[in-house]
């Protein structure tokens, strides 16, 4: 007997006929993003937190250090729009709708527009880059993150002869994140912060659209958000909507809310203390003590130390 395996079966074989029209008729009123099947995904639905991203390029960036679990990256959290508590981005985001969405490119740059989220994930082949992130309250965790250089966005605008900063600016709707009052989270929003634009063009520098071969979770700054694993992890700023290049440096929220303990640069320093503790050392989730050294940019000095030649890190924190 000829036994033909499943996937050999065309759906209209294996279902009577009158089912068959009903759910064809029946799928055409049901929103792609739930049918499963590649082809019939909306285009959008690739940025979809938790839709599988195809095609990841292995990147010669990536740590070989153990990556935290991914209940370790969606459940400790800072991301204030959704609540200054470290488990509550991960309540308080998960509908947060992220589809329509786009990132407006604008300022000194040759060539201004808009781009959809589906561009964004298309400019280039995604790479996994597997980083180590280190907050500035002393935790850190290891994170395969999914993206690509920022350089690549920006320069499909081309930067003009003025643009020495490039400022970045978050999402920010009560009516998506109530929580999202300067009175309830102690800082001014919507989120800004800044790179100078060397920094930005470094190829460490990562736009990232996803982590662990998925695009990322809301909590985690979806669609689209910086990592910049050689500064503090505020710098990396979650779900941008706005990129402006601009001549002076432009203010940063962590710096507006409190200048003498968060500077511009925020260079992963293990020389350099907070005010309120130290940075020599750091608390690698999930353990509850500081059980890492602190290295110089996090690690990536041998890429970066270039960019701040000459500089004051004391001064410039
Ligand atoms: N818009 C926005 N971006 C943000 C934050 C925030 O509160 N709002 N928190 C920052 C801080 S302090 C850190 S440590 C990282 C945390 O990223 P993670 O939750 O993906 O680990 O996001 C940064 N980006
Ligand atoms: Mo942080």
């Amino acid at each position: 007997m000829l036994i033909k395996k499943t996937a050999d079966l065309r759906y209209s074989e294996v279902t009577p006929k009158s089912i068959y029209l009903n759910r064809r008729k029946f799928l055409a009123g049901v929103p792609a993003a739930f049918l499963g099947a590649r082809e019939l995904l909306a285009p959008s639905a690739r940025a979809q937190a938790g839709a599988k991203l195809p095609d990841l390029v292995k990147s010669p960036f990536s740590t070989t250090e153990k990556a935290n679990s991914y209940n370790d990256v969606t459940h400790y959290n800072n991301f204030y729009e959704f609540g200054t508590g470290k488990q509550q981005p991960a309540q308080n985001a998960t509908n947060f709708k992220t589809s329509p969405w786009t990132v407006s490119i604008e300022g000194d740059v040759a060539k201004p527009r808009k781009f959809s989220i589906d561009e964004i994930m298309k400019l280039a082949p995604l790479e996994e880059r597997i980083y180590r992130h280190r907050c500035v309250e002393a935790w850190s965790i290891v994170v395969p993150w999914a993206g690509y250089s920022l350089s690549v966005l920006l320069k499909q605008v081309e930067p003009g002869p003025k643009a020495r900063y490039v400022a970045f600016e978050s999402y920010w709707d009560l009516r998506q994140m109530p929580l999202a009052r300067p009175e309830l989270t102690g800082i001014a929003l919507p989120y800004v912060e800044g790179l100078r634009l060397d920094e930005a063009m470094h190829p460490l520098a990562l736009l990232c659209v996803g982590m662990y071969g998925e695009a990322l979770p809301p909590q985690d700054g979806a669609p689209v958000r910086l990592v910049v694993p050689w500064k503090y992890g505020f710098k990396s700023i979650k779900s941008i909507v706005k990129i402006k290049l601009v001549a002076s440096q432009p203010p940063t929220t962590w710096n507006l809310a409190n200048a003498h303990e968060y500077g511009f640069y925020s260079n992963v320093n293990p020389q350099v203390d907070h005010p309120r503790w130290s940075q020599a050392t750091e608390r690698r989730l999930p353990s509850l003590f500081q059980n890492h050294p602190t290295q110089m940019f996090n690690g990536y000095a041998s890429e970066v130390a270039s960019l701040y030649a000459g500089m004051d890190l004391k001064k410039n924190y």
